[in-house]
């Protein structure tokens, strides 16, 4: 029975926006989720919107705002965000399970508009410093390490309601500004950050970005994020050290559907095209094959003198990234979303969820040895999961057999990666330890936890916690290194 190397990191992942609920409460401003209504595998999530002629309109969410289109609540729909699963009310009780799981690592994002409500202050919402200090004390006392993600796709909404968020260049500003407080504030007791959450994923995830979805907005607000990033990395280290600075990518596999040439080509110009992100960021400048993306998509980017020097100045410590699925790629394939991060051709060789996803541990281990082989620094799987409908049985407890398969499975293949290829992997945060909403679906029911929540997809429920099957296997993984996967 191999275990992993000493240090491994065991942990969970969550979102602020999809667990931490209290969306009114602390001082917290409004952020970009805090507009998304719920929706389901068939339905979108939307925003309701005023349009220009002041009518009410709603789309979803993904499409991005028309000109002249306003986001605001609308009272009778559903919003998830706003109670989420309540960590904001239960952060002690969930800790606790988290540390009685054995985990050693705990990743959550802080919530932007929570410390700035609207990005523009001077001064942080002192009541939103002192929640997150609260729950680093609670991870103190079980010996959890924090693994903070600054900025988990969402934006304050003033920035992104009049300044279409990072189209504009003094959402870099704001952005340095929130992540220099969270660096000096939290200086010594957090070491391990991530500077964005899947930032592959911006074209296409208006509350994250830019509303206005045409090419040349969207490109010119990634060259943005990466600004930002760069300059929060440079500062991260003048200010400790000793912290290590990493950035989250969507890097579900991809597969040529077939051995012909074409698709072959396609399935490398798509992976590609999504590596790029990762190596403007690891190696802290554009690669080569720019102006051939550039190109193909009709984006003139404008930097501002020093922008390289700033890229140059920021690389980032360690790659991390979400891995889900894999998925197939042709030259006929449509890519559905933010550049093909889902979507894809049905492979016939791989079962898949409920929700479509087809399941592939050999790709986990593919992807860790992909991103080792082209940067060399240290990896780190920070989201990997099932999300599945999850039943309470007789015995009053979800026997979630089928999510300790999906992980032993994937768990193998990260071993093979690190025992057998050498591959530097940080540690493993499952995503959703404790149930939370669905980020593209909005849902409840879509659960990826050991822990189960008692709420439905309207927010109905007792929100008592409970562990599922899978929770007395994780702790068996995390006291024994991963050695006993069984
Ligand atoms: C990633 C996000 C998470 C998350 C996860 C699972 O893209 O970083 O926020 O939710 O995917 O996706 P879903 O919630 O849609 O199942």
């Amino acid at each position: 029975m191999r275990a992993f190397p000493d240090g491994f990191l065991w942990g969970g992942a969550t979102a602020d926006f999809q667990f931490e609920g209290g969306f009114n409460e602390g001082g917290k401003g409004l952020s970009t989720h805090d507009f998304e209504t719920d929706g389901s595998l068939h339905e979108p999530r939307r925003v309701t919107l005023k349009l220009a002629d002041g009518s009410r309109g709603s789309v979803p969410t993904r499409d991005g705002f028309p000109d002249g289109a306003e986001a605001w609540i609308y009272d009778d729909e559903y919003y998830p965000s706003h109670k989420a699963v309540d960590f904001y009310h239960h952060y002690k009780e969930d800790i606790a399970l988290m540390g009685e799981m054995g985990f050693n690592v705990f990743r959550f994002s802080v919530c932007w508009s929570r410390i700035y409500p609207t990005g523009m202050e001077k001064e942080p919402n002192e009541e939103g410093l002192r929640f997150y200090e609260d729950v680093l004390s609670e991870l103190e006392k079980y010996h959890i390490q924090p693994l903070i993600t600054i900025c988990h796709d969402e934006l304050p909404d003033h920035l992104a309601r009049n300044y279409d968020g990072w189209s504009d260049r003094l959402t870099i500003d704001c952005y340095v500004k929130y992540a220099e407080t969270l660096l000096r504030r939290f200086k010594g007791r957090c070491h391990l950050w991530l500077t964005f959450n899947e930032i592959n994923a911006v074209s296409g995830y208006p509350q994250m970005g830019t509303h206005k979805q045409d090419n040349q907005t969207v490109w010119q607000a990634k060259h943005h994020m990466f600004i930002a990033s760069a300059l929060t990395v440079k500062l991260a280290h003048e200010i400790d050290p000793e912290n290590q600075m990493g950035t989250m990518y969507a890097f579900s596999q991809m597969f040529p559907k077939t051995c012909a040439p074409e698709d072959i080509e396609a399935c490398y110009h798509a992976r590609r095209a999504n590596l790029w992100f990762s190596d403007v960021m690891a190696r802290g400048y554009y690669p080569n094959f720019t102006d051939f993306i550039f190109k193909e998509r009709n984006i003139v980017l404008k930097k501002e003198p020093g922008d390289d020097e700033i890229l140059r100045e920021g690389p980032l410590d360690f790659v991390s990234f979400s891995y889900y699925r894999s998925m197939t790629v042709g030259s006929d394939t449509k890519l559905t979303w933010a550049m093909g991060l889902l979507g894809g051709d049905p492979n016939p060789y791989l079962k898949s969820t409920n929700w479509g996803w087809p399941i592939d541990p050999k790709g986990l281990r593919m992807t860790l040895n992909e991103l080792y082989d082209r940067y060399q620094k240290p990896v780190f799987v920070v989201e990997n999961g099932l999300g599945e409908i999850d039943e309470i049985g007789e015995d009053g407890m979800v026997h979630d057999g089928y999510r300790i398969d999906y992980l032993r499975d994937h768990f193998e293949e990260m071993k093979k990666a690190v025992l057998d290829d050498g591959v530097p992997v940080m540690g493993y945060t499952m995503w959703g330890s404790t149930d939370l909403v669905s980020l593209s679906t909005g849902e409840m029911k879509k659960r990826y936890g050991f822990i189960y929540v008692d709420m439905d997809d309207k927010g109905n429920g007792t929100l008592k916690r409970s562990r599922k099957e899978s929770f007395a296997w994780m702790q068996k993984v995390c006291r024994t290194n991963g050695a006993d996967l069984d």
